[in-house]
């Protein structure tokens, strides 16, 4: 299983991809949460990127680029992974299609086994959850502009994986579950 989440912020991709790496024993690869680890470890890396998470904005491409080259070519990302939050923009995607390719024998994104999953959800619903969620970019300012960024950037996405046809639409505004039901059988596990 070589599984992309894609969405809005707060559309639930981390729930998600928790939730079935476990059930399938595969690795969630989740780009937020890398980059939140070295920002509280204070790294090089993680200084970089705290204005820019701060702000809203999209961390630079080549350091996501650098982030998941090292975590992809790890041991436990050989059978399949979640990878959750990236690509995120099409020199992303473009340069993730490459790396696909040096990790998976020659065999590049567009033709692998890989799956895009985009969850949807409203955008009203989507403030409303991350007000409550209250981390530390979930102020109402900063979601405003982590949805117009993701508007311009990483909606585009949409099309290229599913021009593809490797593109898994589901609704995300359900309950947890409902989502997760919906998210097995499209993508055809019994679990
Ligand atoms: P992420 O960590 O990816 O976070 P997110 O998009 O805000 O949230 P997600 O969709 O995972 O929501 P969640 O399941 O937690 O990114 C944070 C920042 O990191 C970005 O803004 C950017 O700066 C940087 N970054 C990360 N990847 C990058 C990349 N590739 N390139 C550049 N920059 C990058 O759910 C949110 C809330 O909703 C939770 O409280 C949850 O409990 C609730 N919820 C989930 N599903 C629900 C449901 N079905 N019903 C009700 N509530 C639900």
């Amino acid at each position: 299983m070589q599984l992309i989440f894609m969405g809005p912020p707060g559309a639930g991709k981390g729930t998600q991809a928790q939730l079935l790496a476990t059930l399938w024993k595969i690795p969630h690869i989740s780009t937020g949460d890398i980059l939140r680890a070295c920002v509280v470890a204070k790294t090089t890396l993680g200084q970089k990127a705290q204005a820019y998470m701060d702000a809203g904005d999209l961390v630079p491409d080549q350091l996501l680029m650098d982030i998941v080259q090292e975590r992809m070519n790890q041991p436990d990302a050989t059978a399949g992974w979640i990878l959750d939050g990236f690509p995120r923009t099409v020199p992303q995607a473009a340069f993730f299609d490459t790396l696909l390719c040096d990790v998976g024998g020659g065999k590049s994104g567009k033709d692998c086994d890989l799956r895009a999953v985009n969850l949807d959800v409203p955008d009203n619903i989507l403030v409303t959850r991350l007000l409550s969620r209250g981390r530390q970019d979930d102020n109402e300012q900063t979601i405003r502009r982590r949805l117009q960024v993701y508007r311009e950037q990483t909606e585009p996405l949409i099309e290229f994986y599913r021009d593809r046809q490797q593109l898994v639409a589901v609704d995300g505004d359900r309950s947890m579950e409902e989502v997760t039901a919906q998210l097995q059988q499209a993508l055809s596990v019994d679990s």
